[in-house]
C-alpha cells in the first residue's frame, strides 16, 4: 500500500466529513444521497489514484467497441478492500451505502455479452496484477434507454455522463484523419482497480467537437454531421448508408486513437518497434476494431520507415482476434466503396493484404475482398493475427468444423478456445452479499482469490442447516426483487412462486418467443382448470435493436401477455408475468440472485457462450437450457442430475440448415399443442390489447419461416420445463441442486479465463 493511500484510508471518516463541509457546507447526516455519492466518488477516485499502477515489460491492450462496466462505486470499494469500512462509517452517520449506490448513474458503454465480458476481463486482468488496459470510445448517450409505451419498446437517449463522474479528462489528444475531415480526439480514463491489487485503465476516446444538442426526438440525429455525432451513440441505426458510414467512422476513430496511443506508450518506454510484439499484445474483441491491423501497418510504413514485409510481420505477431458470434449477419463485411469514402488512406493497405492472400490461397471463402467488393473484416483478423479464439468449447469446435473451417485448414495452430468467465467480485461478492457471507462462513474466504475452492461446498450437500440457509437467502433476494419490481414496474409478485427468468438481448436465436409460447400454453392450461403445483412467475428483461422488426414484435407479444395474465383473476394467483423496463447491468444484479430457473434456451449452435448462464449458476439458480454455448460445459460440470437440458443438438441443427429441410408449418400442423399456442398470438384476446400488424407479422414469421426453429424444440421445452417445475416441490432435491451449481461455478471465474489467455496468447511478464 502506498503511503499516500494509507493516509487517505486511515482518515477516511475525517475525509468524508471534510468533503461534506467543503463541498456542501453540511454534516454527513444532512447530505442528500446524491451529494454523498459524489463525495464517495471523489474519495474512491483519490484512493485509486494513490494505488500502485500495474506495470510490466509487456502489456495487453483490449480493444473493444463496448465496455458494459455497470455502476462502479460498490465494485471499486470491494476491490479496494474497504466496502465494509465505508459501510460502517456511513451507518454511524445514519446512512445506508446500498441506498447511496442508487444515486450513481449506470454507464451506457455497452450492449450485451461482448461488452460485459470486456468489463469482467478488465477486472480480472487487474486482479491478477497483469498490465492491461481497455481501449474504447466514450459514447455520450451510448446504448438507448428503453421505455415501454402502449406495450411497445421506444428508444430514448441515455444521458449518463454527469459533471462529476468516474471519467478523468487527460491531456492526451490525437488527430484522426478521415477522407473528408480531420477531427481531434480527447482521451478520458477510468481507473480499473484489481481486487486487493493495483490499477490499470480503461481508456476512452472522445471527439472534441461532439455536440449533444444535435439529438432531437428520441434518438434521432443528423448521421452525416460526423464532427458532432461521432461519439454520441453506440451502434447507431445502420439501416441506411449514412448509418453504415457512421459505424465505419466510429471504428476507425477508435483504432486510429488506439494505435497512436499504443505507439506513444512503446516510444515512451523506448521500445524498438521492430520488437513491438515482445512488449504489446492487442486483443481484438470481435471484428469492430479490425482496422487496427491495416492502420498499424500504415503508420509503420509511412512514418517509421518499415518495409511492407516488416510491418506486416510485426503487426501480425502483435494482434490476436476473438470471435463472439457465428451469426452470418453479425460478421462484418464492409463495402470497399464505403471504406474508400471514410478511410481512403487504408485502402492501399487493405488491398495489399488482400493481394497477398489471393496469391497464396485460391479458395474464394478465405479472401479478404470478395467478388462483390466487400471487405470481410474477420478474414483480415485471421490472416494477419497470430491467434483466433472462440468463447466456449462447442463454439470453437463449430468455428473449426464449419464457419471458419477453411481457415482452420490453413492455420490449425492459430485456433484455440477460451471459455468465457465472469468476475465473482461483481456477480457474487457485490450483488449477493448474504450468499457470499454464507459461503465464507462455510469454507473461509479462499474462494475470493481461488474460485475453484467453491467445490469445498460439496461437503455441505447433506447439511440441512446449511441448505436451509441457502434457501432462506434465495427467499430474501426474491423479496428484495419483488419490492423493487413493485416500485419500478407496478407489478406485485408472489415470492412463494418459482422465479423463472430470461434476461439477455432480444434476438430470435435466443428464443424469447419460445418462452412466450410456453407462457401461453400455461395460461390456457390454467384457464382450462389445470393449476400448476407451485405458482409461477415469469420475468423477462431485454432490449431489441430499434431496427429489428421481429424483435419488436416479440416484445409487444410479451407485454400483451403481461397485460392479459396479470389482470385475469382466474389466473393471476397461479402465474404472473413481468417484462422489466430498460434491462441493464444494475437490474441484472437484482434479478440474478433472486432466480430459481435460469432460461438458456437458444437454438443449439447459435449462442457462442452466454455468460448470464454462469452468473445464475453462481447464485444458485438451476439451468433450463439447450446444448449450446457454455451450457454444455455447465452440464458437464454439474452432471445430468443438476441441470435440465432439452432440444435438438447442434449437429442436427446444422444439418437442418445444410439440407434446408426444416419446415415450421409441419410442427404446427402435426402437434395440437404447438398450434394452440401459436394461434393464441392472433386470438381475439391478444388482439384486444395488442396491435394487429405486429401480432400477425410474428404469427406468420413463426408459421412460414421460424429461422431459429422455435417450433422444432417447443414440445421438448414444455415437457422439460413442466418436469422441472414439478421437481421444485421436492425441496430437498432442489436445494441440493442449488448447492451443486454454486459449488461447480468456480471454473467460470473470469480469473481462470484470463489466466488461460495469458498462458496461451498474451504471455505477459
Ligand atoms: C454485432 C452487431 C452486428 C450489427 C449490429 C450491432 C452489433 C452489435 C454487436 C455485435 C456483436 C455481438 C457479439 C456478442 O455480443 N456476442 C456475445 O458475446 C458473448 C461474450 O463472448 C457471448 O457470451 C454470447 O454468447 C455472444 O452472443
Amino acid at each position: 500500500m502506498t503511503l499516500e493511500r494509507e493516509i487517505i484510508e486511515t482518515k477516511m471518516e475525517d475525509q468524508i466529513k471534510k468533503l461534506a463541509q467543503d463541498n456542501y457546507g453540511k454534516t454527513v447526516e444532512d447530505l442528500t444521497d446524491k451529494e454523498l455519492y459524489y463525495i464517495l466518488l471523489q474519495l474512491t477516485k483519490a484512493l485509486m489514484g494513490a494505488t500502485e499502477p500495474i506495470s510490466g515489460d509487456k502489456k495487453v491492450y483490449y480493444i473493444s467497441a463496448e465496455f458494459l462496466i455497470g455502476k462502479l462505486l460498490s465494485n471499486n470499494l470491494i476491490n479496494l478492500g474497504i466496502y465494509d469500512k465505508v459501510e460502517k462509517i456511513l451507518k454511524d452517520h445514519g446512512k445506508e451505502l446500498s441506498v447511496i449506490e442508487e444515486a450513481e448513474p449506470e454507464p451506457s458503454l455497452g450492449n450485451g455479452g461482448l461488452g460485459r465480458l470486456a468489463a469482467c476481463f478488465l477486472d480480472s486482468i487487474a486482479t491478477l496484477g497483469l498490465p492491461g488496459d481497455g481501449i474504447g470510445l466514450n459514447y455520450h448517450f451510448g446504448l438507448f434507454k428503453q421505455e415501454f409505451k402502449n406495450r411497445k419498446q421506444t428508444a430514448q437517449k441515455n444521458d449518463w455522463i454527469e459533471k462529476q463522474s468516474w471519467l478523468t479528462k487527460t491531456d492526451v489528444s490525437f488527430e484522426v484523419p478521415f477522407g473528408d475531415l480531420t477531427v481531434k480526439s480527447r482521451l478520458y480514463d477510468i481507473d480499473v482497480v484489481g481486487y486487493k491489487n493495483g490499477v490499470n485503465k480503461l481508456r476512452l476516446f472522445d471527439v472534441e467537437t461532439v455536440d449533444e444538442s444535435i439529438v432531437k426526438k428520441g434518438i434521432d440525429f443528423d448521421k452525416e454531421d460526423i464532427a458532432k455525432n461521432l461519439t454520441l451513440f453506440l451502434y447507431p441505426d445502420d439501416s441506411d448508408e449514412a448509418g453504415n458510414l457512421l459505424r465505419i467512422y466510429q471504428q476507425y476513430f477508435m483504432v486510429s486513437n488506439g494505435a497512436q496511443l499504443i505507439l506513444k506508450e512503446l516510444k515512451d518506454n523506448k521500445v524498438d518497434l521492430r520488437r513491438m510484439n515482445e512488449h504489446a499484445v492487442i486483443q481484438i474483441n470481435d471484428t469492430h476494431p479490425t482496422m487496427v491491423i491495416p492502420e498499424l501497418i500504415r503508420i509503420l510504413v509511412e512514418d517509421k520507415a518499415f518495409t511492407m514485409d516488416e510491418a506486416i510481420d510485426v503487426v501480425s505477431k502483435t494482434c490476436a482476434y476473438t470471435n463472439h458470434t457465428i451469426l452470418a449477419e453479425a460478421l462484418e463485411k464492409w463495402p470497399l466503396e464505403y471504406l474508400e469514402k471514410v478511410v481512403p488512406q487504408l485502402i492501399p493497405y487493405i488491398k495489399e493484404l488482400d493481394k497477398r492472400v489471393a496469391k497464396k490461397y485460391k479458395d474464394p471463402k478465405v479472401q479478404i475482398i470478395d467478388k462483390d467488393d466487400r471487405v470481410h473484416m474477420a478474414h483480415i483478423d485471421i490472416h494477419y493475427g497470430f491467434s483466433v479464439n472462440g468463447v466456449a468449447a462447442i463454439h470453437t469446435e463449430i468455428l473449426k468444423d464449419t464457419e471458419l473451417h477453411h481457415f482452420y485448414e490453413i492455420y490449425p495452430e492459430k485456433f484455440n478456445n477460451k471459455t468465457n468467465g465472469i468476475t465473482f467480485r461483481r456477480w457474487l461478492l457485490s450483488c449477493n452479499r448474504p450468499l457470499a457471507g454464507l459461503i465464507t462462513d462455510a469454507i473461509g474466504d479462499g474462494f475470493k482469490k481461488d474460485a475453484k475452492e467453491l467445490e469445498k461446498l460439496l461437503a455441505k450437500e447433506n447439511d440441512p442447516v446449511f441448505l436451509n440457509k441457502l434457501e432462506a437467502i434465495k427467499k430474501q433476494k426474491k423479496e428484495e426483487l419483488a419490492a423493487y419490481i413493485k416500485e419500478n414496474e407496478g407489478v406485485s409478485l408472489n415470492t412463494d412462486s418459482i422465479f423463472d427468468i430470461q434476461i439477455k438481448r432480444l434476438h430470435e436465436y435466443k428464443r424469447q418467443q419460445m418462452n412466450a409460447l410456453y407462457i401461453i400454453h400455461k395460461y390456457l392450461e390454467i384457464k382450462g382448470g389445470k393449476k400448476p403445483s407451485t405458482p409461477l412467475t415469469f420475468i423477462f428483461g431485454a432490449k431489441a435493436a430499434p431496427a429489428y422488426v421481429i424483435a419488436q414484435d416479440i416484445i409487444h407479444l410479451i407485454l400483451c401477455l403481461q397485460e392479459i395474465i396479470n389482470n385475469d383473476a382466474d389466473v393471476n394467483q397461479y402465474m404472473k408475468l413481468v417484462m422489466v423496463e430498460n434491462y441493464n447491468v444494475s437490474y441484472a444484479e437484482r434479478l440474478i440472485p433472486a432466480c430459481d430457473v435460469s432460461e438458456q434456451i437458444s437454438l443449439a449452435s447459435k449462442e457462442a457462450s452466454g455468460t448470464g448462464n454462469m452468473k445464475f449458476m453462481l447464485n444458485g439458480a438451476v439451468t433450463l437450457g439447450t446444448s449450446d454455448g457454455a451450457n454444455v460445459e455447465i452440464h458437464e460440470l454439474v452432471g445430468d442430475d443438476n441441470i435440465y437440458i432439452f432440444g435438438e443438438k447442434s449437429e442436427q441443427v446444422i444439418k437442418h440448415y445444410d439440407k434446408a429441410d426444416y419446415v415450421s408449418k409441419k410442427y404446427y400442423d402435426n402437434d395440437p399443442m404447438v398450434k394452440e399456442a401459436v394461434d393464441f398470438i392472433i386470438s381475439d384476446e391478444v388482439m384486444a390489447v395488442g396491435d394487429k400488424e405486429n401480432l400477425e407479422r410474428l404469427y406468420k414469421e413463426l408459421l412460414n419461416k421460424d429461422w431459429f426453429m422455435t417450433l422444432l424444440d417447443f414440445r421438448d421445452y414444455v415437457v422439460t420445463k413442466d418436469h422441472m417445475f414439478e421437481d421444485y416441490l421436492d425441496r430437498e432435491k432442489w436445494k441440493k441442486m442449488m448447492l451443486v451449481n454454486i459449488a461447480k461455478a468456480g471454473f467460470f471465474s473470469s480469473d481462470r479465463t484470463i489466466e488461460d489467455y495469458n498462458r496461451d496468447i498474451w504471455h505477459l511478464k
